[in-house]
């Protein structure tokens, strides 16, 4: 029996007198179809098997890494898809704080959604297939999200990557040379982040390891864990001091966040705004360029590693 016909009666207060109250007519035979609709059948504990199996093979598997990236924001994000495109062999794993990767990236800037890149940054939008409207020197795309997601998705379709979102990075593994004293970096301590956030109100809660012999951290400058790997750095007496994010120069920030990337201490290279705060560099505000290109440099770094 199909169901009575639907008279839908319009809001006179905001609209036009209606000629007529509109009235369905009785539901088409595409209407008739979703009364008998229906999923094929599941238990509760397949969904929960089908997750944690999954998830805990991925913990497995990338518990030896050959790259850890720390932080996956635009920087992260694009060492991400120039490692995982040059060496498919390579096992990535990227650990990100936030539920959602995508760090400052998702605006481009303040509450604006059109995100800047000056050129040459636009070869790796190109690259990664991002449209852009082209000024003089430097191009628009037209929602930061649409850069984001893309990245995003490319990163993610790589067999060779595993994000680990939720997840923060706590610390570092490091190593000592026996021989020279030099520390070197190999590998990172994870927890759940809201562990990680909690561990002054409730104690003994200890972490997960990943061992791998490069860590590339592009922690950003903000947030709760913000530079968190320079900053480590310095508590563990590993470098001096931070130099400190400067005010915003977007000429001369730009330029040097990209020829500034590099491996701080054996084993840990650092890009993008993490950047910033090791060598006191300017802060560039909304435009996007240095972080991508940031990234490639970081990914470069790394490649030297394995390239031998
Ligand atoms: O977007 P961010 O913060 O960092 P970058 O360097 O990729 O891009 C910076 C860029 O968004 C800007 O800040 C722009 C250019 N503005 C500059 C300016 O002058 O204001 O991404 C960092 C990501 C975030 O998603 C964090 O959640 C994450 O890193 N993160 C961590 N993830 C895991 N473990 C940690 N310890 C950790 N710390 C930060």
């Amino acid at each position: 029996m199909s169901p009575p016909a639907v008279t839908v009666e319009r809001p006179h207060a905001y609209a036009p007198e209606p000629k007529s109250a509109k009235t369905l007519s009785a539901p088409s035979e595409a209407a008739h179809k979703w009364d008998t609709f229906t999923f094929d059948p599941i238990r509760e504990s397949t969904v929960s098997r089908a997750m944690t199996k999954r998830y805990f093979a991925d913990l497995d598997k990338y518990a030896e890494s050959d790259v850890v990236i720390v932080g996956a924001g635009s920087c992260g994000l694009s060492t991400a898809y120039v490692l995982a495109k040059s060496r498919p062999d390579l096992k990535i794993a990227i650990i990100e704080a936030g539920v959602s990767p995508g760090g400052g990236a998702w605006l481009g800037g303040q509450l604006f959604s059109a995100m800047v890149m000056r050129k040459p940054a636009q070869t790796f939008l190109d690259e990664v297939g991002v449209p852009y409207e082209e000024e003089d020197t430097y191009v628009v795309v037209k929602h930061a999200a649409l850069f984001t997601s893309t990245l995003l998705s490319k990163v993610l379709l790589f067999p060779n990557v595993k994000l680990f979102n939720a997840t923060a990075v706590e610390d570092l593994i490091t190593r000592v040379d026996p021989a020279t004293g030099e520390l070197r970096v190999a590998g990172v301590v994870t927890n759940w982040t809201l562990v990680s956030m909690h561990h002054d109100d409730q104690s003994c809660m200890d972490p997960n390891t990943i061992n791998a012999p490069v860590v590339i951290s592009t922690t950003g400058h903000d947030g709760p864990f913000g530079a968190f790997s320079v900053k480590r750095l310095v508590s563990m007496a590993a470098i001096e001091k931070l130099g400190g994010m400067r005010g915003l120069d977007m000429k001369t920030a730009e330029d040097a966040i990209v020829k500034r990337t590099r491996e701080i201490v054996p084993g840990l290279i650092v890009g993008g705004m993490e950047l910033s705060e090791v060598d006191g560099a300017n802060r560039m505000g909304p435009t996007f360029g240095a972080m991508v290109l940031s990234g490639v440099r970081a990914a470069e770094s790394a490649l030297q590693v394995f390239d031998v």
